[in-house]
């Protein structure tokens, strides 16, 4: 079985992103079974995408687990869904990190206005909180670089390949980041990093459930 996974660069004038360390520590690490392979990617539009993109038609993994930083929320949150739109209100605090600000374009003129994740969130989230480590579904991976990806992987996966799965887990700031954004909520990363060894391994056990059980026809596989 061979999984992917993906991290970002800083952005907004942070200088960590938790899930830069996260994909760096989690490349160190062996799941029975598994060949793991990460990416880090730049928050660009849709350059972010093809980076993507092109990591997945080498690699050909059966999943696609893609991280990014949401400041702001308190725990670990597997995403839903992905909606075709890039937008930056006109008074958001930053752009993209080569200065883009679309507003009210679609990601694929055409494409579906959303794509659902097939990952196993509910199970993660399930799982995580058993772990003493807060968690819960998101849905909505807002409009900016990390709903970009999910969205091009899923829009992807649609045309090409469907027996992949993937999706987007945003995660909380992490302590080191307290000082540059004192009213965030944080984490410690060693907490985090333990949280992505609990998704990657649920994803692990949901591939091989599915590919013993005949009798799985859920749209979601949540
Ligand atoms: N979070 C941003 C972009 C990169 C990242 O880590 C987002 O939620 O879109």
């Amino acid at each position: 079985m061979k999984i992917l996974i993906s991290g970002f660069e800083p952005f907004g004038g942070s200088t960590v992103n938790p899930t830069e360390k996260l994909v760096q520590a989690i490349a160190e690490e062996t799941f029975a079974g598994v060949e793991l392979k990460t990416a880090l990617l730049p928050v660009y539009f849709d350059d972010c995408v093809k980076q993507l993109l092109q990591k997945i038609e080498e690699f050909r993994p059966d999943a696609v687990i893609s991280c990014g930083l949401a400041g702001g929320r308190t725990g670990i949150t597997p995403e839903r869904i992905a909606v075709n739109l890039k937008d930056i209100a006109p008074d958001a605090p930053y752009p993209d990190n080569k200065g883009a600000r679309p507003q009210d374009m679609p990601i694929n003129p055409g494409g579906p206005d959303g794509l659902f994740t097939k990952l196993p969130i509910r199970r993660m989230v399930g799982r995580l909180k058993e772990a003493g480590i807060p968690a819960s579904i998101s849905y909505s991976a807002g409009t900016f670089i990390c709903n970009n990806a999910m969205y091009g992987v899923l829009d992807y996966i649609r045309q090409n390949d469907p027996s992949m799965i993937a999706g987007f887990v945003h995660f909380p700031a992490s302590e080191e980041m307290a000082a540059e954004h004192p009213t965030w909520p944080t984490l410690p990363q060693e907490m985090m990093l333990e949280g992505l060894r609990i998704i990657i391994q649920t994803t692990i056990d949901d591939i091989k459930m599915s590919s013993v059980s005949e009798t799985q026809n859920s749209c979601f596989r949540v």
